[in-house]
């Protein structure tokens, strides 16, 4: 993440932890979601599984960009099959007033500083953990779409037709996800990751409008407040399909910068200038490529052994899970 020398490319999935494991499954079954996030010993266990059958480089916290939404006020289920369900989206601006602004984060999200703390505590040295959280922008579409959406209209429309309302929400998302982020950090990730999953669904304006100043916002004011030697964490960065945001996302304190597989490896290199490090770039559906072929869709050409062997592994152990 510092762009120091490593003696091989470091490697972390995300959604490392998952139903393609057995183990995942069997400690799911039966518990509710959220409820499954709320439970420092089981978020430590499903984080620590994948390391104990793969060698990754780093482990990240088993819990959801949603616990942010709910830790102001909102109710979110996860429904089989449909996925994150809002019960009451937000639909105008008047809706704002339903939600906390100012949030005890050590109230609402001390679950995930404990499950944290706990991971760090059994990782034992042995790889870093990664914290994490939504961007606004994203938080934003899940809190007015109400779960997964293909066109994000009903989030877009308050842009067009709210822009006020819609920064006063990503500015209150802001607040809280620094707190949070600095909460995380407190109780011992060693890396933050910024998922701005939604990214792709703004053109380059909007983008720049409603993201991008959110984004910096949140590097800038947990960095001034991680000052004190030793207290100073990377950070990463992940706009999924904002590749016309690469430029910018470079500038914008973040040490790494997350590629989906829409961008050349390559041409990310020149146009971010050597300013940050990258990371990701693999298309998750390269796992259906056969083994013989599957080295030729790696991202970056020098992925060793361990990775090809990490690979096939998951895909023997999620055969009809991807599918289904
Ligand atoms: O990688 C890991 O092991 C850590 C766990 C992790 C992370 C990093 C989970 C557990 N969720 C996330 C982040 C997350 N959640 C993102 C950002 C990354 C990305 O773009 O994928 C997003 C968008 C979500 C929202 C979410 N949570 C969805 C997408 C819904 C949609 O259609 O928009 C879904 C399906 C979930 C559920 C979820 N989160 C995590 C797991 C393991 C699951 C599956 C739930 C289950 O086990 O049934």
């Amino acid at each position: 993440a510092r762009g120091e020398d490593t003696e091989h490319v470091p490697v972390w999935c995300m959604r490392q932890a998952g139903r393609y494991l057995p183990e995942f499954r069997e400690w799911r079954e039966g518990k509710d979601f959220f409820e499954t996030c709320r439970s420092p010993e089981i978020c430590c266990e499903l984080t620590l599984q994948p390391l104990r059958r793969f060698p990754l480089d780093a482990a990240i916290i088993f819990s959801d960009i949603l616990v942010v939404p709910q830790a102001m006020g909102m109710n979110v289920q996860m429904l089989t099959g449909k996925g994150p369900t809002f019960t009451e989206p937000l639909k105008e601006p008047e809706d704002l007033e339903r939600l906390q602004a100012k949030v005890d984060v050590q109230k609402e999200l001390g679950y995930v500083f404990k499950a944290i703390t706990l991971t760090r505590h059994k990782l034992e040295g042995k790889v870093p953990l990664i914290g994490f959280t939504g961007a606004p922008w994203t938080l934003m579409s899940y809190m007015i779409e109400g779960g997964g959406s293909v066109t994000q209209s009903k989030a877009k429309r308050w842009l067009y037709r709210h822009p006020e309302a819609s920064h006063m929400l990503l500015k209150m998302l802001a607040d809280v996800i620094v707190e949070y982020l600095l909460g995380q950090v407190t109780a011992g990730a060693q890396a933050l990751q910024v998922f701005e999953s939604h990214a792709g669904i703004l053109g380059p304006a909007q983008f720049k409008e409603f993201s991008l100043p959110y984004l910096r916002d949140i590097a800038r004011r947990v960095k001034d407040r991680l000052k004190e030697p030793g207290q100073d964490v990377p950070m990463i960065v992940f706009a999924k399909d904002a590749h016309y945001g690469l430029e910018d996302l470079s500038q914008s304190h973040y040490e790494v910068v997350g590629l989906d597989w829409t961008i050349d490896p390559q041409s990310a290199r020149e146009r971010t200038g050597g300013k940050v490090s990258l990371q990701g770039n693999m298309d998750p559906c390269a796992l259906y490529a056969p083994k013989v072929t599957l080295g030729a869709f790696l991202p970056l050409k020098m992925l060793k052994n361990a990775v090809e062997h990490f690979l096939s592994q998951i895909r023997s152990l999620s055969n009809g899970i991807f599918s289904s």
